[in-house]
């Protein structure tokens, strides 16, 4: 066998110093004399990553030799954030590394700094696919992640007088050192064409696809560590890459033109990320991006399972497959034509064993955000499937007639086909079909997902669905992006919180102790003077870090409400100039977050907030009490430097419309009061902290389903209560908008004649609510008392438990403990 050495394992100060040096010289072919900062981040990283990789192929030889079971999770996004820094905290390396690169003269933060943030995600369900990832390593569950790796991950978002600007994300520019490509596990992704029959020598006749081009996936993987375990798993993104001989043949026959189009084409597919968060966009590259890595992967998992499997009778015995949201949906018919049509499988063998293997997990309600890919657009890309997804419909279809005859329309609802002037094909309703297990990720979203979007699946099949309510990991959210915090809590209850966020309980046993709230406050207040310190040197605004720290950051939607806030700061403005020595308690509204670059309102909503900071920041009447901070790109790491400075955290959508949120969780854990409506993951964040220690207002879901029956009238709400006439005449009357009176005219058309997400009903409710909050801010110490409760019970929201859920109720998954060799 071969040695592995020393200087690439070891974990001693002086192992890892000589490393350090050893990777600046012979990796980076520099000396301390001129290395520069990223060339020691560079440095550091392969010292971290060499101590990943032993455990890494240890992790991979035993799951193949123990056969385990393996849980696969399909994702269009997976936002990882920074690899080094977590990295560092899950092999427990941290602080030895800080020295290290202390007595360098050097600072691990700035080194820290030098990582590109991977941004191959939208927003909460790319990076619950991240939490998961971490759960699941540091749960010892064997498991892989297959998804894309874009060449280009989200925008970077800057602001330009106000405006939201778009600049590519060329995330790859200097290399990645946690990536390693595996040429040797290059899959082929066939595309186009058409079917036909085909007679063979049996006597047999079946339907065959003739491709008409074919695409290279070439697997690249990050490893992926768990929390003090051996444990690390593969994440395996598939990068898009011509076909050799395809183009060759074009070469060859003289058409040089079309060899290199071709190849562009090809590499085309995993170029960019879609920047669209709930709101999907029906593009035939999209629709290719999804069958890519779909395809890449389930032939991948076959593959990896025949190698060690006689056959794939067993299948589902062997492998779990996650659907993370419609985005891998076509997994249902392309698993059942590679058992079809490559590994000779009867249809009945087929479809059962890919039914035991996939399950499907629901993120929206919102009826937009429901996938659905025209028939035309599927033929002439996927034909083979279309015609499977038929025979899936048409059997599923039958079932559906047998036992409910004579109800034509139920049949009609429940199709994966829509009929209409343009057929269209339902995501959701194939996964449905095709998985045997559905999840909604919060109690709420689980029963509007069982009595309104897909009540008839749920009628049809109550034993396949389940809830799972989200959780975001400790590690990263509270001990990387909060170290004092974790280490006072630490010093009060010992470290096991950090794998069974449960035990944070324990930190209610010193509510009662003077010393540990002051050092709690204190605590905050310094998180408070490091955000106001980067929002200096960022956006040039002073920030007072002894106002409340008021903060809504999350993507730009009207469902979110981003614009209800900017209401209730306008209303906050007209008190003051009415009466300028009004008593006020002082407060900073950071925002941060991206529009999807074709969402128009949402882009307004952006520039209005900073329209709206720009008149309230600098009016002398103001006297600094409100201060309107948007924050550039808004990211995993700007998140890390957010969420443990929050005071209050704006969770304000309509009810009924958020499915989790998994930033609500966030800011809980480290110490945030929640401001928000009965939607999502907030009910249970309020159960679990207690409804005292929660600022709850707004209409409840089903009032907003009442109101809208009755008939909603926005334009009354607005016509009977002065304050909300008044700021939005503000807006209207073009005080945000010198030289432009018209320019927020949508906005506040739209509130008035519309209101869709029933700003103007829930508006007083709001404004009362935050006078509750300005009152009980006013008592730092009380509020300091509901901030500790908030975060001693937010156990329930550790991904951790999320994941053993699944692993319990769906996956059928068990740990495998990695034992590392001397
Ligand atoms: O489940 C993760 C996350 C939820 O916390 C958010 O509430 C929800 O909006 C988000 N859903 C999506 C849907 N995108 N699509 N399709 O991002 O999922």
């Amino acid at each position: 066998p071969i040695k592995v050495e020393d200087d690439r394992t070891g974990m001693s100060e002086e192992t890892l110093k000589r490393a350090f040096a050893d990777q600046l010289f012979y990796l980076q072919g520099k000396d301390q004399s001129i290395a520069t900062l990223n060339d020691y981040y560079r440095a550091l990283a392969y010292v971290v990553r060499d101590r990943l990789l032993h455990r890494f192929i240890k992790t991979i030889r035993t799951y193949r030799e123990e056969n385990v079971k393996v849980v696969c999770y399909l994702s269009a996004e997976f936002l990882m954030g920074r690899h080094l820094g977590n990295n560092l905290v899950n092999l427990g390396l941290f602080e030895k590394i800080q020295t290290i690169i202390e007595e360098s003269g050097l600072s691990l933060e700035e080194l820290l700094e030098q990582e590109e943030d991977p941004g191959l995600g939208n927003g909460g369900l790319g990076r619950l696919a991240a939490c998961f990832l971490d759960s699941l390593a540091t749960l010892e569950i064997p498991a892989i992640g297959y998804g894309i790796r874009y060449e280009f991950g989200i925008f970077h978002q800057i602001i330009q007088e106000g405006w939201q600007v778009e600049i590519p994300d060329n995330w790859l520019r200097f290399g990645n050192p946690w990536e390693i490509a595996r040429p040797e596990d290059t899959v082929e992704v066939k595309l186009g064409g058409h079917t036909e029959m085909f007679h063979d020598s049996n006597g047999q006749s079946r339907w065959c696809w003739i491709p008409d081009r074919t695409v290279i996936a070439i697997p690249h993987d990050t490893p992926v560590p768990g929390y003090q375990t051996n444990t690390v798993n593969p994440l395996r993104l598939w990068k898009a890459e011509a076909s050799e001989a395809f183009n060759f043949d074009a070469f060859n026959a003289g058409n040089y033109d079309r060899a290199v189009a071709e190849k562009i084409n090809s590499e085309t597919i995993s170029k960019v990320l879609y920047p669209n968060d709930n709101t999907p966009q029906g593009r035939e590259l999209r629709l290719a991006q999804q069958y890519f890595f779909v395809s890449a992967s389930l032939q991948d998992l076959i593959r990896l399972h025949l190698r060690t499997n006689r056959s794939l009778e067993n299948f589902h015995e062997r492998v779990a497959i996650q659907l993370n949201d419609t985005h891998p949906a076509i997994a249902v018919a392309e698993l059942m034509r590679l058992f079809l049509d490559e590994h000779n499988l009867d249809w009945d063998t087929a479809w059962s064993i890919s039914e035991k293997t996939l399950c499907y997990t629901n993120h929206t309600l919102l009826p937009e955000a429901l996938e659905r890919w025209s028939v035309k657009l599927f033929k002439r890309l996927l034909p083979r499937h279309l015609e499977l997804i038929y025979e899936i419909n048409f059997r599923f279809l039958e079932d559906v007639r047998t036992w409910f005859p004579g109800d034509d329309e139920l049949a009609g609802r429940l199709s994966i086909i829509e009929e209409g002037p343009e057929k269209q094909v339902r995501m959701a309703h194939l996964a449905c079909v095709g998985a045997h297990a559905i999840n909604g990720v919060a109690a709420l979203h689980t029963e509007l997902l069982k009595s309104q979007t897909l009540r008839d699946f749920a009628r049809l099949w109550p034993e396949k669905f389940f809830n799972k309510t989200n959780g975001v990991t400790p590690r990263r959210w509270m001990l990387l992006s909060n170290p004092k915090l974790s280490e006072l809590i630490t010093e009060k209850i010992g470290d096991g919180w950090l794998k069974n966020l449960d035990q944070l309980r324990g930190i209610e046993n010193c509510l009662e102790d003077q010393t540990f709230r002051k050092q709690w406050q204190e605590i905050k207040r310094q998180n408070k003077q490091d955000l106001a310190t980067y929002i200096k040197a960022k956006r040039g605004i002073d920030v007072n870090p002894d106002s409340l720290f008021d903060v809504q950051v999350k993507r730009i939607h009207e469902y979110k409400r981003q614009h209800l806030a900017a209401l209730h700061i306008i209303t906050l403005y007209n008190r003051i100039k009415r009466n300028p020595d009004t008593d006020i308690v002082p407060r900073t509204f950071i925002f941060g977050g991206k529009a999807a670059p074709g969402y128009i309102m949402a882009k307004l909503i952006i520039k209005l907030i900073n329209a709206v900071g720009e008149v309230v920041n600098k009016d002398p009447d103001v006297r600094g009490r409100l201060k309107v901070v948007f924050v550039p790109n808004f990211n995993v790491s700007l998140g890390e430097r957010i969420y443990p400075a929050a005071d209050l955290s704006e969770q304000i959508s309509t009810a009924g419309k958020e499915a989790s949120g998994t930033g609500n969780m966030k800011f809980a854990m480290n110490g945030a009061l929640t401001i928000g409506t009965l939607d999502g993951a907030n009910i249970e964040i309020r159960e679990e902290a207690g409804p005292e220690n929660f600022f709850l207002f707004g209409l409840t879901a089903q009032e907003v389903q009442d109101l809208k029956a009755k008939g909603y009238n926005p334009r009354s709400y607005y016509e009977n209560n002065p304050e909300l006439r008044a700021a939005i005449d503000r807006i209207a009357n073009g005080d945000f908008s010198p030289g432009d009176r018209d320019r927020f005219k949508p906005i506040v058309d739209n509130l008035l004649y519309s209101d869709p997400f029933m700003l103007l009903a829930d508006y007083q409710a709001y404004i009362d609510c935050q006078q509750e909050v300005s009152k009980a801010y006013r008592d730092l110490d009380s509020w300091t008392r509901m901030a500790i409760l908030n975060s001693a019970r937010m156990g329930k929201f550790s991904s951790d438990r999320t994941i053993n859920e699944y692993c319990k109720e769906i996956w059928d998954a068990q740990p495998v403990k990695i034992e590392l060799e001397e």
